[in-house]
């Protein structure tokens, strides 16, 4: 295509209201343009990114035998009171009705449709098993819109749903949606982990995956072992058992150390913090039993864990099979202890207490005193304070232990690209999908549905590369394979053999752009820099002996070649593409 027609309006200043890098480039580079919080519009560069990346995913997606389909993205709303799910999203779910007044969904997902889909028209067990997926937008209300196209409110998504009589087909879909999805990220140059995660408010009774894209930017934390392949997403994962430094607690003697006579109240006027504690008393955090009040679905539970220690609300949450939970504010703190917050301790409170495993195992610790300004010393876990709820309520931390081999865990930021999960009945109990099985008996379909963010991808692999000058598509998803620029359009010789390029590149089916603009070389080189086309050709004075000068984006080779050798090495390397 010739660049000076193509609607690609670059801007050299940064747009105001973008944070992350991929947000800055893609506005700067012309690829998107907000219309709305949230929604956006795919310039010419932006959708033919977005087609490509829509391609490798079909690629993957036939090659496990899946069907693609199309589902509509009006839902009655009807599906979602018969699912149980119009409640639990609230305003999140996008709702208008039409001109009769009845209620629609605008889909943010497709649970409901396609289990009725299957309902309705599958009729013999012999069909099963079956995979049916679409590339469609989805519709969420986000409250926190977040750096461009990574979290959007109309927003591409490949989803997938597989149905199967009994659970060994559940996981051999799973698993062949799991080799797709890697093989899929693979192609799309991104460097990634599959790590297990949280089945969230989706529910179902198996496991789940997701597919982090590892940047600074990502809202997820990844940890992983160093030695082994372990990996979880922060919100499940584990660490080894650390055995308490309980010999340290003797060694000290002082206040930490066990006494029989008990533990014992000593003043802390206004010390409300574990840093204030740690200075005062010149111990260790994890010596102190720090207590955290939370609302489990407007259940006061108290939560211990070592001071030096996160609580993860989600195991908190999980354990307590509740809806919803969250921290209490500062009247239920009151209201469940009796005490104002930076004094709460476990001895004697009268609502459920929760204790971390690793704040049990404190031999002898310090707590708050569930009195103003007071603290108690010499603190033992089971004598002091019941430990009717022993669990793991914490947060890893960097330097754990892995609970597979003790390696040391690590932790990364990562962009949620894809996850997959294990339904089983759920939505075909809600909407009663069954059907009779080869013994004649009415069996229940078990699902699993597989989801990749597909705008969120475009942006996850610019957040992956791109460096000061701007974007580094890899050759497998950029909008075009060759940017050609010829230094002056006004020179005739470097024009026929621009011209000449140009035409040979397109007869091998390479995607290449012209830049025929009327502009400064160094223009064109900046927006060349900032576009990202992976491949280029400067036609300069070199033309009138046939020499171009090819150049990589990636700061790969750069060398001067004649023409026919340019062409030579861009057909290679488009050669080597194909999976
Ligand atoms: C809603 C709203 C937001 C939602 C959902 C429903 C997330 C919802 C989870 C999933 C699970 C899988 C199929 C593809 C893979 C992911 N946000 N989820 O169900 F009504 Cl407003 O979407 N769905």
């Amino acid at each position: 295509m010739r660049q000076r027609n193509v609607l690609i309006p670059t801007m050299r200043e940064v747009p105001a209201e973008a944070e992350a890098a991929s947000h800055k480039l893609l506005i700067r580079a012309g690829y998107i343009r907000q219309l709305a919080a949230g929604i956006y519009s795919y310039l010419p560069l932006g959708w033919r990114v977005l087609r490509k990346l829509e391609g490798i995913i079909r690629d993957e997606m036939d090659r496990t035998g899946a069907q693609e389909i199309l589902m509509p993205a009006m839902q009655p709303a009807e599906l979602w009171h018969e699912s149980g799910r119009y409640s639990l999203y609230g305003p999140e779910l996008m709702r208008l009705h039409d001109h009769n007044g009845r209620e629609f969904a605008l889909g943010p997902t497709h649970e409901e449709v396609v289990t009725t889909l299957v309902r309705d028209h599958v009729t013999s067990y012999r069909s099963l098993p079956m995979t049916l997926y679409q590339i469609q937008t989805k519709f969420r209300d986000e409250r926190r819109l977040r750096f461009g196209l990574l979290r959007g409110r109309e927003f591409l998504m490949k989803d997938a749903y597989s149905f199967g009589l009994d659970w060994e087909s559940l996981d051999q879909s799973y698993q062949a949606m799991f080799g797709a999805y890697q093989r899929i990220f693979t192609r799309c140059g991104l460097h990634f982990r599959a790590v297990e995660a949280d089945a969230g408010s989706i529910g179902g009774e198996g496991g789940t995956h997701e597919f982090m894209a590892l940047a600074d930017i990502g809202e997820d934390t990844v940890i992983s072992c160093s030695e082994c392949d372990y990996a979880a997403n922060l919100e499940m994962a584990e660490a080894a058992p650390e055995e308490h430094s309980a010999a340290r607690a003797n060694e000290a003697g002082g206040s930490a150390a066990p006494s029989a006579a008990g533990c014992e109240p000593f003043a802390t006027p206004g010390i409300k913090t574990i840093e204030q504690l740690v200075q005062a008393l010149n111990i260790g955090a994890d010596q102190l039993l720090k207590t955290l009040i939370y609302l489990a679905d407007g259940e006061p539970v108290a939560v211990v864990v070592r001071g030096d220690h996160e609580v993860n609300e989600i195991k908190v949450k999980h354990y307590l099979h509740a809806e919803h939970i969250e921290l209490a504010d500062e009247a239920a703190i009151v209201k469940a202890t009796g005490c104002p917050a930076g004094f709460i301790g476990p001895v004697g409170l009268s609502i459920r207490l929760l204790a971390d495993r690793e704040a049990a195992s404190v031999a002898s610790g310090i707590a708050g005193a569930n009195k103003t300004d007071m603290h108690l010393r010499h603190v033992v876990p089971g004598r002091d304070f019941p430990l009717d709820h022993i669990g793991s309520f914490r947060n890893v931390r960097e330097g754990d232990l892995c609970p597979r081999c003790s390696g040391a865990l690590t932790a990364r930021r990562g962009i949620e690209i894809g996850h997959v999960f294990k339904l089983g009945t759920k939505y075909s109990d809600s909407l009663g999908a069954e059907l009779t099985d080869a013994t004649g008996k009415a069996a229940r379909i078990i699902m699993g549905c597989y989801g990749i963010g597909v705008s969120r991808l475009l942006s996850a692999v610019v957040e992956q590369r791109h460096d000061e000058h701007g974007i580094v598509w890899p050759l497998s998803i950029a909008p075009f394979h060759v940017h050609l620029i010829p230094v002056s359009v006004q020179d005739g010789t470097q024009m026929e053999l621009t011209h000449k390029l140009y035409a040979r590149l397109q007869e091998l089916g390479i995607e290449v752009l012209m830049d025929d603009r009327e502009e400064r070389p160094g223009v064109k080189f900046k927006d060349a820099d900032l576009i990202g086309i992976p491949l280029r050709i400067v036609i300069g004075k070199g033309a009138a002996d046939g020499r171009v000068e090819y150049k990589e984006r990636d700061g790969g080779s750069q060398a001067e070649l004649s023409a026919d050798e340019a062409v030579e090495r861009i057909a290679s390397q488009i050669r080597q593409l194909t999976p």
